[in-house]
C-alpha cells in the first residue's frame, strides 16, 4: 500500500476546549464549578463518541410513512439514532432544566451545555430551543395554567416525562413578514379554540407541543391582529387526527432534523395571552432561539476549526506538515481568532440572559441584551458559513468529499442564517431596538 492520508481526530470536546474552560473560569462561582465540569465532561464524552460513531455510519435520514398498509393515515416519523437518544441525553444532563434555575449563572450553564452537545445531537438542539423558547414566552405572559401544565414536560429530567415544543409561525405567505399569517383560530359549539390552516415549515413536528400564531376569527389584517396559541400534539400514543404532515422537507443540510409543512384541520389551542398581538407575546421565544442559535454557529465554528487544526499536524505538503507552512498557520490563527470574538459575543448573550432573567441586571444591561441579540445571531450566523468553508478548504480535495463528514459541516451551517430571522431581518430588529431606549442604554453601559 503506497501513500495513505490521515484522518483527523477530535480533541475532547470539553477538556480541549481552551475557550470554553476559560470562560467558566471566569463567570462560574467555584462553588458551582465541580458539579459543572462534571456534567459537561460527560456531556463532551457522548459528544466524541457520536463524532467517532457518524465518521463510521452511513447518513441517515428521518422516513416519513404517511399510509399503513391497510390505508389509515398514520404520519409515522422514524428518527435517526441520535433523535431517539435525544429525549435521555437532554434530560440526564438537564440542558433545559439548567437554564430555567433560579440564579444568574443559570443561561451560561444551559448554553455550555448546549454548546457541547449541538452537533452530537445532530442539530436536536433545534427543537430544543423551541421548547426552551416557549418555556419563556409562556412564563413572560404570566400564563399560570398553561406553565403549570406544560412547564413541567419541558423542564423535566425524566425523558418519560419530557416534552418537545414546535414554534409554528411560517406560512407560505408569511415568512420574514409574520403579519401574513392566514391560520385562523376559531371557537367551536364549546368555546374550545380550534386552529385552522397551513404552516409551511415546522421544525418539531415530532413534538408533543408547539406555540403557533393564528388570526382569530372577524379579527382584521395585519400582525397587531394575530394572536399566539397554545397546542398539543398528541392524544396519547396517537397524533391528533387535527395534526395532517403533508411531507418532509427536502433541505440542502439539517437533514437529520424532519422539517414539515403540516396543515390544521381545527386543532385544539388555548390562547396563551390577549387575543391580540401575538408576535409580542412570541418575542420572547424568539430571542432565546437567536442566542442558541448563536452558540449552535460558534459551536459549528470550533468543530471545523478543531479538525482542520489535527489535520494540519497529520498532513504534509511541499516536504513539511500543513501547520509548518507560514500561510496555512496564519490561516489557522485567523479562523480562531474570529472564533474566539463569535464565541465571547454568543456567551456575552448568554450571561447578559440569565442576569435579565434573574432580576440582577442593570437597566442598562437589560437594553444591551436586547440590542446584541439580534447582532449576536447575524454575526455568528454568517461567520460560521465562512469559517466552515475556510475549513474545508484546508482539508484541500479531501474537503469536498462527502464520506469525510467534511461537507456536512458547511451544508448544515447555511442555516444559520436563515432560520430565526435573516440577516437583514436581525439589523431590522437591532434598528427597532435601537430606536427604543437603546441608544442611552449604550451611551451608559
Ligand atoms: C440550533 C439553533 C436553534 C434555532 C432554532 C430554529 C428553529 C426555528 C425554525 C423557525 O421557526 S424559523 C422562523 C423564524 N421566523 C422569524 O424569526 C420571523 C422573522 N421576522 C421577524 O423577526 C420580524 O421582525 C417580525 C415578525 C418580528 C416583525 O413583525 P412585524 O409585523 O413588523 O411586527 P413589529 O410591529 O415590528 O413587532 C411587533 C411587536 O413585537 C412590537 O412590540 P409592540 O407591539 O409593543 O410595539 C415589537 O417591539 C415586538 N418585537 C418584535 N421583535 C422583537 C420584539 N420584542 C422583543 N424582541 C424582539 N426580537
Amino acid at each position: 500500500m503506497g501513500f495513505l492520508q490521515h484522518a483527523p481526530q477530535l480533541e475532547h470536546p470539553y477538556r480541549g476546549d481552551r475557550v470554553l474552560l476559560a470562560l467558566l473560569d471566569r463567570v462560574i462561582p467555584a462553588e458551582r464549578r465541580e458539579a459543572l465540569d462534571a456534567d459537561l465532561d460527560a456531556l463532551a464524552d457522548y459528544a466524541l463518541a457520536a463524532w467517532q460513531r457518524a465518521a463510521a455510519s452511513t447518513r441517515r435520514q428521518p422516513v416519513l410513512t404517511q399510509w399503513d398498509a391497510w390505508g389509515r393515515r398514520i404520519d409515522r416519523i422514524e428518527l435517526t439514532p441520535a433523535w431517539l437518544e435525544g429525549p435521555h441525553v437532554t434530560t440526564r444532563h438537564a440542558v433545559l432544566a439548567a437554564g430555567h434555575e433560579a440564579h444568574e449563572h443559570a443561561r451560561v450553564e444551559e448554553f455550555a451545555r448546549v454548546y457541547l452537545y449541538h452537533l452530537a445531537s445532530e442539530f436536536y438542539t433545534c427543537p430544543l430551543a423551541m421548547t426552551d423558547g416557549a418555556a419563556t414566552a409562556l412564563k413572560t405572559a404570566g400564563n399560570v395554567a398553561l406553565t403549570e401544565r406544560a412547564l413541567p414536560h419541558f423542564l423535566s429530567r425524566d425523558p418519560a416525562a419530557f416534552w418537545l415544543s414546535g414554534q409554528w409561525m411560517t406560512e407560505n405567505a408569511g415568512g420574514s413578514d409574520v403579519g401574513n399569517t392566514e391560520t385562523l383560530a376559531r371557537q367551536d359549539e364549546h368555546g374550545q379554540w380550534r386552529l385552522y390552516g397551513r404552516k409551511w415549515f415546522s421544525s418539531a413536528v415530532v413534538g408533543e407541543a408547539a406555540l403557533a400564531l393564528a388570526r382569530p376569527d372577524g379579527a382584521g389584517a395585519g400582525a397587531n391582529a394575530l394572536a399566539l396559541f397554545y397546542v398539543e400534539t398528541m392524544d396519547g400514543a396517537q397524533r391528533k387526527p387535527e395534526l395532517v404532515i403533508d411531507r418532509l422537507k427536502d433541505k440542502l443540510g439539517t437533514r437529520e432534523l424532519p422539517t414539515a409543512e403540516i396543515h390544521l384541520d381545527g386543532l385544539p389551542a388555548w390562547p396563551v395571552g390577549e387575543l391580540a398581538h401575538g408576535v409580542r407575546q412570541v418575542a420572547p421565544m424568539l430571542n432565546v432561539t437567536r442566542s442558541w442559535n448563536a452558540v449552535c454557529a460558534v459551536a459549528s465554528m470550533t468543530r471545523a476549526i478543531a479538525l482542520a487544526r489535527d489535520y494540519a499536524v497529520r498532513r504534509a505538503a511541499f516536504g513539511r506538515p500543513l501547520i509548518e507552512q507560514p500561510l496555512h498557520a496564519q490561516t489557522l490563527a485567523d479562523m480562531q481568532a474570529e472564533f474566539e470574538g463569535a464565541f465571547a459575543l454568543a456567551f456575552e448573550v448568554a450571561h447578559l440572559l440569565g442576569r435579565v432573567e434573574q432580576g440582577a441586571a442593570s437597566p442598562q444591561e437589560a437594553a444591551v441584551l436586547r440590542l446584541l441579540t439580534p447582532l449576536a445571531k447575524l454575526w455568528t450566523a454568517r461567520l460560521a458559513v465562512r469559517l466552515c468553508s475556510e475549513a474545508l478548504e484546508c482539508f484541500g480535495g479531501a474537503g469536498y468529499i462527502e464520506d469525510t463528514g467534511l461537507p456536512q459541516l458547511l451544508r448544515d451551517a447555511q442555516v444559520y442564517p436563515i432560520w430565526e430571522g435573516t440577516t437583514n431581518v436581525l439589523a431590522l430588529d437591532h434598528l427597532r431596538a435601537l430606536a427604543g431606549q437603546g441608544l442611552d442604554a449604550l451611551r451608559a453601559a
